[in-house]
């Protein structure tokens, strides 16, 4: 675990003693896009573009459900770390296709030499100019929605004109609240910290569970860009949240519609093969060893998320 600073590596862990306790996350440093447009940097081209993807990491996983569900697997390859993230950040067991390159703060300096950040997955690459078009996840999740559309022939709108304002409603709240609020839980340093974190994420599981018993999905009846965010965080938390981040005033699996919501996504065509419990288990419980030093991964838990979803009956 560290960071880049004018290039150069440093295992470092995450600073809270600036924020009492409070851990906060780095903006993302590669904001730019790929347009279906005649004049844009960045076009929509099979083959061109490369995804660096860690299976542990939900903000990873939302952009390889979207390069499934938008029919991208042909037309974007992929590289995923290794699960430990340890002094060098993370590493390539093999050394990655493109240059050969054993860790990706090696991609982050091959597109910016004195590049100075936290380096993390997902990275989607242009292999035309040899650089990273964009680090951050809610935006290649975007661009994989609706620029590669004349590509693929799919018009699947994860991000529909007509649902915008609550669908990014949807994303204000639980980015905070539940995606990031197990990090902030889990990475806390002072009890308190701990504790207002905790309190906020329960709340909030509370709420999209009441919402959840009247609406088959968040923005409505029809599966969006908020249900796939929500998704990677619902779908780590029963196997590392609950435990290794403290998050354990009840399972996901205790909530009476969100475990059947959980499941139904889950048993969606594709997505089941997006995610791996053994990449999430490993690389929480043996990278964080500030949480765990002794790095034992545990066992369990059993989850059943491929029984009957029960979900059918709410319209
Ligand atoms: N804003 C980024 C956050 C990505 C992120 O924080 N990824 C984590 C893995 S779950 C990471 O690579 N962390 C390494 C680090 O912070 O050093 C996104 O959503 O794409």
């Amino acid at each position: 675990m560290g960071k880049l600073v004018e290039g150069v590596w440093h295992d470092v862990w995450y600073d809270t003693k600036s924020s009492n306790g409070k851990f906060v996350r780095e903006d993302a440093g590669f904001r730019s896009w790929v347009k279906n447009s005649q004049d844009a940097q960045f076009q929509p081209e099979s083959g061109r573009y490369h995804l660096y993807v860690s299976l542990a990491c939900p903000w990873a996983h939302r952009t390889l459900i979207f390069r499934k569900l938008k029919g991208l697997t042909e037309h974007i390859d992929v590289t995923v770390v290794c699960p430990d993230m340890m002094d060098q950040g993370w590493t390539f067991g093999m050394p990655e296709p493109l240059y050969g390159l054993t860790q990706l703060h090696q991609v982050y300096t091959k597109a910016k030499l004195d590049y100075t950040g936290r380096v993390t997955v997902p990275v989607l690459w242009d292999k035309k100019t040899q650089t990273i078009v964009s680090n951050e996840s809610s935006e290649i999740i975007r661009m994989f929605n609706s620029e590669f559309n004349d590509l693929t022939g799919n018009n699947d709108d994860y991000y529909p004109e007509s649902l915008t304002s609550v669908i990014d409603e949807w994303n204000q709240f639980v980015y905070p609240n539940i995606n990031n609020g197990v990090y902030r839980c889990g990475f806390a340093t002072t009890q308190e910290a701990y504790e207002e974190a905790y309190d906020k994420l329960f709340a909030a599981l509370d709420k999209v569970d009441d919402h959840l018993a009247t609406h088959r999905y968040l923005a409505g009846n029809q599966i969006t860009e908020a249900d796939w965010r929500l998704f990677t965080t619902l779908v780590r938390f029963d196997a590392v949240y609950v435990g290794h981040f403290k998050c354990n005033k009840q399972r996901i699996a205790d909530y009476k519609h969100i475990q059947g919501y959980l499941k139904e996504l889950y048993q969606i065509e594709g997505i089941k093969e997006t995610t791996d419990f053994y990449h999430i288990k490993r690389h929480y419980y043996f990278s964080h060893t500030g949480i765990n030093p002794t790095q034992v991964v545990p066992k369990g838990p059993y989850l059943d998320l491929e029984s009957a979803h029960g979900r059918d009956t709410i319209l």
